[in-house]
């Protein structure tokens, strides 16, 4: 079933707008997608009827906060698939979700000449945690080399394991490329080895069913902002055992049991992780993201943006002097090229001017721009809002941006 497009996008208020008197092509989705009116809604709703402090109050406001936050808990645990609900800890985001476990995993199993395993695609978001935690407990961080695809390097990985690989941790889809790693096969592999798997899946939930228990992953990070959700909230997935037994990211109020001046025991799972007065409201935001996206079905959006990727391509590949950077035969929603001719942001900045948002620049992958020797590229990332139309507005306009540089 094709989606009904123009009606999708009547149901996110941003997407009708003018940008430089031209209606708006939101092509920038893998930075953040656009907020449907349930979410928007579903927030309004929080803080004009239910807006209350959690886990504290007898009152009744408190009690329907309480349950409202839970319950969503336990939609992200189906959502993904989770054992458990109290393996679902909410962060701010994908970035505060990796940086937990850098924290925590570290203090209790890694010690000095361990190692770690990151890719060459990562996000700076899954690279600088583990270099500051590498630094600090003396461990060694290590990285599976790619090829000039975009496709990671499957024998070399197999080679960087070892007796001293505490963790695995490597990007589901990469932001830059859009190549979908063997998130599956690379958890199998370092279990064999006795070392511990993170995924973050920033950019894979809103494009593709994901199942932890299936992954088997020992870790799983999201953000809700780019599922159609609000900023500022994100998901931590852990398995219960590694989350029993590793310490607390933060301290201070909901993560205790009970505290004297000598000492603190703390709260158990998920409370133990959630200092302070969670982001009840986003939580709810982020759950009203995922029922839509459940509604629409997951598959119908994959299915649909891969037509959009696949149309994408051909198009663009109609274009004089353009390189695309990251072409893995198993990639999603990304497009990302450059002109030999044209500065990134030249291009970028012409496309604005068009009405057309695009994200110039390094993507927050110095590492990948390194090397593809390439200073940044022009990304073009597609959502379930997007069309074939509006791809063809694109060709127009980068026609145009090439013949401004001729
Ligand atoms: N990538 C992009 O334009 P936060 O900021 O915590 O929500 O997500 C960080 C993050 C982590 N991993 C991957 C693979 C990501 O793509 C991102 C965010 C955005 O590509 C903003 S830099």
């Amino acid at each position: 079933m094709a989606f009904n497009i123009e009606q999708l996008r009547r149901e996110f208020p941003a997407l009708n707008q003018q940008v430089n008197n031209r209606p708006l092509i939101y092509f920038d989705n893998a930075a953040t997608t656009q907020k449907p009116k349930v979410v928007i809604e579903r927030i309004l709703e929080y803080y004009a009827r239910e807006n209350s402090n959690i886990h504290r109050g007898a009152h009744y406001l408190s009690q329907k906060a309480t349950e409202a936050y839970e319950e969503a808990r336990s939609t992200v645990q189906l959502f993904i698939n989770a054992h458990f609900n109290h393996e679902i800890i909410f962060t701010r985001g994908t970035t505060e979700a990796i940086n937990l476990v850098a924290h925590s995993f570290f203090k209790k199993f890694v010690k000095k000449g361990d190692e770690i395993i990151i890719s060459a695609m990562e996000h700076h978001s899954n690279i600088v945690p583990w270099q500051i935690a590498c630094e600090e407990f003396g461990a060694k961080l290590k990285v599976i080399p790619m090829d000039d695809r975009g496709v990671l390097d499957m024998k070399a990985y197999q080679k960087l394991l070892t007796g001293k690989t505490r963790l695995v941790a490597v990007t589901h889809v990469s932001n830059a490329l859009g190549t979908i790693n063997p998130v599956k096969e690379i958890t199998k592999l370092a279990h064999d080895n006795g070392s511990a798997v993170l995924i973050d899946g920033a950019q894979a939930l809103s494009h593709m069913k994901v199942d932890v228990q299936d992954l088997d992953c020992d870790f799983y990070c999201f953000s809700g902002h780019k599922l159609y959700g609000p900023m500022g909230v994100g998901v931590l997935y852990g398995k219960e055992e590694w989350l029993n037994q590793m310490p607390p990211y933060q301290g201070g109020g909901e993560m205790i049991k009970e505290v004297t001046f000598e000492k603190t025991t703390f709260n158990e799972l998920p409370f133990k992780f959630e200092a302070g007065t969670p982001n009840v409201g986003d939580v709810l935001g982020m759950e009203a993201a995922i029922r839509f996206i459940s509604y629409l079905r997951i598959d119908e959006i994959a299915a649909h943006e891969n037509r959009l990727l696949a149309y994408g391509m051909k198009r663009l590949q109609e274009l004089d002097n353009i390189r695309f950077v990251g072409t893995a035969p198993e990639k999603t929603s990304v497009i990302s090229f450059v002109f030999n001719d044209i500065h990134p942001y030249d291009t970028g900045t012409i496309l604005d001017k068009m009405g057309i948002a695009v994200r110039t620049g390094h993507h927050c992958a110095q590492p990948v721009m390194d090397h593809f020797e390439v200073p940044g590229t022009v990304r073009v990332s597609f959502g379930v809002y997007n069309s074939r139309a509006e791809i063809d507005q694109l060709m127009e306009a980068l026609i145009k941006v090439r013949e401004m540089f001729a």
